[in-house]
């Protein structure tokens, strides 16, 4: 198949899992085009069936706001057209799907019709696209997808909530590649990090109000208090200053690292003992199930889809959220005790397993050969049409 993947290239969760679902359909043999404004953090472009299509902007002095979703919905006819692309694939529904749905119609028009696959992933319903300024634009997107699919059970149960949705919406969890190289977990890399006795307890995220920063902070400051530990705070935004001020209130800043973004997320979960994702909102919570893939634990609230990932008393726990003292509790319950870790540590990867590439993969790619099939079926019976009509 010929796909387009429309994503945002960030660190975020939607631009991750958008790369690593292309990625690993080029692997398996399909033209996979990348569609967005610089390229994705995760992509590496080192196979031949997999494209990177920027698209850019220009600047002119009557834009206050710059027209992305016109440059977008032009690049989209643009690349169909050229590469004879068979399947729109959009994450993250704002401007994804309202400039997807554009390109549609410009290519209708001009005798294509190509059916388009929206993913909504959670802030994209939950937060932003619920803001009144956007919700009849997101609603009207989302109900003009071919087919739409939502990372939880939870997301989609929202989304019917929130919006006046009048198709079906498929759950199709986030996933993990298990088989890749886990082999450099090791004593050297792990001292570099912490002493002997330290526990490592990693939070990864984009520093938005949603993770509630703050209780990561006051969570740790508990723990320190009864076990030896360090906390890795991972990736950039706009909490992060808060953070740093906070620790040295406490007085923890030599206990916390702030490493800032980094592309080493795998080295850093190698050496983790616990992860923290106390969030406001979590439709998925693809970090902690990177990390559960690593083995690593997970104390998390249990907001939104974290329940469906995270699960209670196994891979970790789950607690309201801002209920600090009982996530600091539950995460001592974690690591006190060498065995009792080591157990959370292997229920953690037994559970990562449930969402394999392998299992959830099929998923897409039944959906994408059944909406191309009923394409064509449909531009058959245009071809076929008596002249009278
Ligand atoms: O969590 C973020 O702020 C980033 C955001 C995104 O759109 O990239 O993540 C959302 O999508 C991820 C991938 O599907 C999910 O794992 C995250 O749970 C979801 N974030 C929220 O719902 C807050």
């Amino acid at each position: 198949m010929k796909i387009a993947i429309v994503c945002y290239p960030t660190f975020g969760g939607s631009g991750v899992v958008a790369t690593e679902l292309g990625l690993e359909l080029a692997r398996l043999g399909h033209e996979v085009h990348f569609i967005t404004y610089s390229q994705p953090v995760r992509l590496a472009l080192l196979n031949p069936n997999v494209h990177y299509h920027e698209v850019n902007v220009p600047e002119y002095p009557l834009f206050h706001y710059q027209p992305y979703e016109l440059a977008l919905s032009s690049k989209l006819v643009d690349m169909v057209k050229l590469y004879k692309i068979e399947v729109l694939h959009v994450h993250y529904a704002i401007p994804h799907a309202y400039a997807g749905y554009m390109a549609k119609q410009m290519l209708k028009d001009e005798g294509i019709e190509i059916p388009m696959i929206t993913t909504l992933h959670g802030t994209d319903i939950t937060l932003v696209g619920n803001h009144p300024h956007y919700k009849p634009a997101v609603s009207f997107s989302i109900n003009k997808s071919d087919v739409v699919t939502s990372v939880s059970q939870s997301l989609k149960d929202d989304t019917y909530k929130l919006f006046k949705i009048k198709r079906d919406i498929h759950v199709i969890p986030n996933f993990i590649e298990l088989d890749k190289n886990r082999e450099f977990n090791g004593p050297c890399q792990r001292s570099l990090i912490a002493k002997k006795d330290e526990r490592i307890i990693t939070h990864i995220s984009n520093f938005r109000k949603v993770k509630r920063i703050p209780d990561i902070i006051r969570i740790f400051h508990k723990i320190q208090q009864q076990i030896p530990a360090k906390l890795l705070m991972v990736g950039d935004g706009p909490e992060k200053e808060k953070a740093e001020l906070l620790c040295q209130e406490l007085g923890i800043l030599e206990k916390v690292i702030f490493f800032g973004n980094s592309n080493e997320i795998d080295k850093i979960l190698s050496n983790s003992d616990l992860f923290l994702l106390p969030s406001e909102t979590e439709s998925f919570g693809l970090a902690a199930l990177e990390a559960m893939a690593w083995g690593v634990p997970v104390i998390s609230s249990n907001s939104g889809g974290l329940p469906e990932v995270n699960f209670d008393g196994i891979s970790g726990y789950l607690s309201n959220v801002g209920n600090i003292d009982e996530m600091a509790e539950n995460a001592l319950k974690i690591l006190k005790e060498d065995d009792v870790l080591c157990q959370f540590k292997e229920n953690a990867l037994s559970v990562a397993k449930k969402f394999d590439i392998k299992l959830i993969l099929p998923l897409y790619i039944d959906i994408y050969e059944k909406a191309i099939k009923k394409y064509a079926k449909k531009s058959n019976k245009q071809l076929t049409k008596p002249e009278s009509e």
